[in-house]
């Protein structure tokens, strides 16, 4: 066996798949990963950390169930803390596919790309700090995934209660694109229409307004199969 597949072997077997990497600013396994988390360094314009904050943060199908047209959410859209705060936050994924918590517009020089991302690769849970600068601002969260946030997974971070509220957060403010669900008024949708009013509408109108002679057809009919069934028993 050749040296070096002799050494890709022994580093196969002394580093499994599923082993934790820490890089400087990323950790991950072959469920999870965090990227830039923070939990010490303190951005220029905070003399020291304010406040302690524990969020715990839900994300997964059920949650979009109370917003209509929504597949995924968060279980909360916004999150309100103090100037230079420590944010410990517990991400807890209920589905069984990736999800993904990425917090945007954080200074640059302490969080490369100016974000902070939590992510599971299915059901789990994770921890991961960041501190945030002293702007009153408010920061965009969301899961970045394709299709996720349009369809529901967006939240905000407001940081002394923020500068306004960011546009398609589900249940907080206007969508910048709206769903539509126009309807093609096609033979089929006006035949289906038509079912609809005669069984849902008319026909139970006819029957409240002849109950009387409903009730004596019911009576009718009952005692004409109580007398056969006597009748044969
Ligand atoms: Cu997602």
């Amino acid at each position: 066996m050749k040296l070096k597949t002799i050494v890709l072997l022994s580093l196969s077997v002394l580093s499994p798949a599923h082993a934790a990497m820490n890089h400087s600013r990323m950790i991950m396994d072959d469920k999870m990963m965090i990227m830039n988390a923070n939990p010490d360094k303190l951005p220029q314009d905070c003399p020291k950390i304010s406040e302690n904050v524990d969020i715990t943060i839900r994300a997964g199908h059920k949650h979009a169930l109370k917003f209509a047209g929504k597949m995924f959410a968060f279980d909360q859209q916004e999150w309100n803390v103090k100037p230079c705060a420590k944010i410990n936050i517990t991400f807890i994924n209920d589905d069984q596919i990736r999800h993904q918590l990425m917090v945007h517009g954080l200074p640059g020089y302490l969080y490369p790309d100016g974000m902070v991302h939590l992510e599971l690769y299915g059901e789990g849970q994770l921890q991961a700090s960041f501190i945030v600068p002293s702007q009153k601002k408010t920061y965009l969260v969301h899961c970045e995934l394709p299709q996720h946030a349009e369809k529901g997974m967006k939240a905000q971070l407001k940081v002394d209660g923020g500068d306004g509220d960011l546009p398609s957060i589900p249940g907080i403010s206007a969508p910048v694109n709206a769903d539509s669900y126009s309807v093609e008024w096609t033979m089929n949708t006006w035949i289906t229409l038509a079912i609809c009013i005669v069984f849902g509408f008319a026909l139970p109108l006819v029957i409240i307004m002849n109950a009387a002679s409903a009730k004596a057809l019911v009576v009718s009919l009952w005692m004409s199969l109580k007398t056969r069934w006597k009748r044969n028993s």
